[in-house]
């Protein structure tokens, strides 16, 4: 009878582990969506200017554009082309990375790449 009881117990222990393992897995950078507020800035930078994701992961970009220009966020090998957003406003989209590499996000407005309005997106395997 004792040893029945600690095998129920042991079972009740490892399915609660499983349920653990399992939300650490859906919550912890696994391929579960990510939402990232990028801000666009009057000095010609985005901020954060560094992101990183896995494949398969669905990335939901705002962007907030503090500054008094237009601007926008342009990734050509994804297709992603969110804004122009005006002063002041917000834009909204969503790309999930197929392919993992380096991969620069930047301005289109004349002038703000050149100007340095790049970032990198990092996209792990
Ligand atoms: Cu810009």
């Amino acid at each position: 009878m004792n040893v029945k009881l600690h095998n129920r117990l042991f079972g009740v222990g490892l399915l609660l582990l499983l349920a653990l393992t399992a939300c650490s897995g859906a919550n912890g950078g696994g391929s579960g969506a990510m939402d990232i507020t990028v801000e666009t800035l009057d000095t010609f930078r985005f901020s954060p200017a560094t992101l990183t994701a896995d494949v398969g992961q669905t990335l939901n970009v705002t962007l907030n554009n503090t500054g008094v220009l237009e601007h926008n966020f342009v990734i050509d090998e994804f297709n992603v082309s969110l804004g122009p957003v005006p002063a002041g406003q917000t834009s909204s989209g969503s790309f999930t990375p197929n392919a993992a590499g380096s991969y620069t996000y930047y301005c289109n407005v004349p002038g703000h790449r050149e100007a340095g309005m790049e970032g990198t997106l990092t996209v792990n395997p």
